[in-house]
C-alpha cells in the first residue's frame, strides 16, 4: 500500500459521487431557465452523467486498497472514451451560450471535429507506446495532437469572437469567461502526457492518475457551473425582456 495511491482510490470515488450528483443537479435546475437557454443544463447533465459512468467502471476496476499495480494497470481507453464523447459536448456548450449552433453549424462541427482528432490522435499516442514502446511515435502523435488543440483554440478565440461581438453583452460576457476557463484548464491533460512520456515511472504513472481526476472534476463540474450560471443571466435578461413586451 502506498499513501498516493491511496488517494487515488479515494479520488476515483469522490470525482465518480460528485459527478453523478452534478448531474442531477444541472438536469434539475435547467427547468428554472428560460426554454431558449435550457441546452446549457441538458448538456452539462449530460457529460457529467457519461464521466460518472466511466468513473463507476474505473472505479469498480482498481483495488480501492492503495495497490499503486491496479491504479497502473488502469486500461487508459477508458479516459479517451470518456474525453471523447465529453469534450465535444463541454466546446458545444461555448455555442449553445452564445445560440449560434445552428446559425454557424459549420463553425461548431469543425471545433467538434478538431477536438475529437485530438484525443483520437493522443489515444494512439498512448498505444505506440504501450502496444509497441515506441516513444518516437508517441511524440509525433502528442505533437500532431497539441496541433489539432491549437487550431481548435483558435476557432474558439478567432471565428467564435466575431459571432460573440453579435450578441448582447450578457452572452458575451459568458463567452469570454467560458473560453478563458477552457484556455487555463485544458493545458493540464497535455502537460501530464509529456510528463509521463519523459519521466517513465510508476509514482509519476500514479500522479497522473490523480491530476486527471482532479482536472476532471474542475472541468466538468466546475465548467457545468459556470456554463449554468451564464445561463441563468441570459435566463434573467431574456424573461424580463419578454415582461417588457
Ligand atoms: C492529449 C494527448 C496529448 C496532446 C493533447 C491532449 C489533450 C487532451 C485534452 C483533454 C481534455 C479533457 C477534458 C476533460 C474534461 O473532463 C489527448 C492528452 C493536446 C485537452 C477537458
Amino acid at each position: 500500500m502506498n499513501d498516493l495511491a491511496l488517494v487515488t482510490d479515494y479520488m476515483f470515488l469522490v470525482t465518480m459521487l460528485t459527478l453523478a450528483a452534478a448531474s442531477a443537479f444541472f438536469w434539475m435546475e435547467r427547468d428554472t431557465l428560460a426554454p431558449e437557454c435550457r441546452s446549457a443544463g441538458t448538456i452539462a447533465g449530460m457529460y457529467t452523467a457519461v464521466a460518472a459512468f466511466v468513473y463507476w467502471r474505473m472505479t469498480s476496476m482498481i483495488g480501492g486498497d492503495g495497490n499503486p499495480e491496479s491504479v497502473i494497470a488502469l486500461p487508459t481507453h477508458y479516459r479517451y472514451i470518456d474525453w471523447v464523447v465529453t469534450t465535444p459536448l463541454i466546446v458545444l456548450s461555448l455555442f449553445v451560450v452564445l445560440q449560434a449552433s445552428h446559425e454557424r453549424r459549420s463553425l461548431a462541427v469543425l471545433a467538434i471535429v478538431l477536438d475529437v482528432v485530438m484525443i483520437a490522435l493522443g489515444y494512439f499516442g498512448e498505444l505506440s507506446l504501450q502496444r509497441h514502446g515506441d516513444r518516437d511515435l508517441a511524440w509525433v502523435f502528442f505533437a500532431a495532437s497539441c496541433t489539432a488543440f491549437a487550431a481548435l483554440m483558435w476557432v474558439l478565440y478567432r471565428p467564435l469572437a466575431q459571432v460573440a461581438a453579435t450578441r448582447p453583452e450578457v452572452m458575451r460576457d459568458a463567452y469570454v469567461r467560458m473560453r478563458g476557463f477552457i484556455v487555463l484548464a485544458w493545458p493540464i491533460y497535455p502537460v501530464c502526457f509529456a510528463i509521463a512520456l519523459l519521466v517513465p515511472s510508476d509514482e509519476v504513472k500514479v500522479a497522473r492518475e490523480l491530476v486527471y481526476n482532479i482536472s476532471d472534476l474542475i472541468n466538468k463540474v466546475g465548467f457545468g457551473v459556470l456554463s449554468l450560471s451564464a445561463a441563468r443571466d441570459a435566463s434573467r435578461t431574456s424573461q424580463s425582456r419578454a415582461q417588457m413586451i
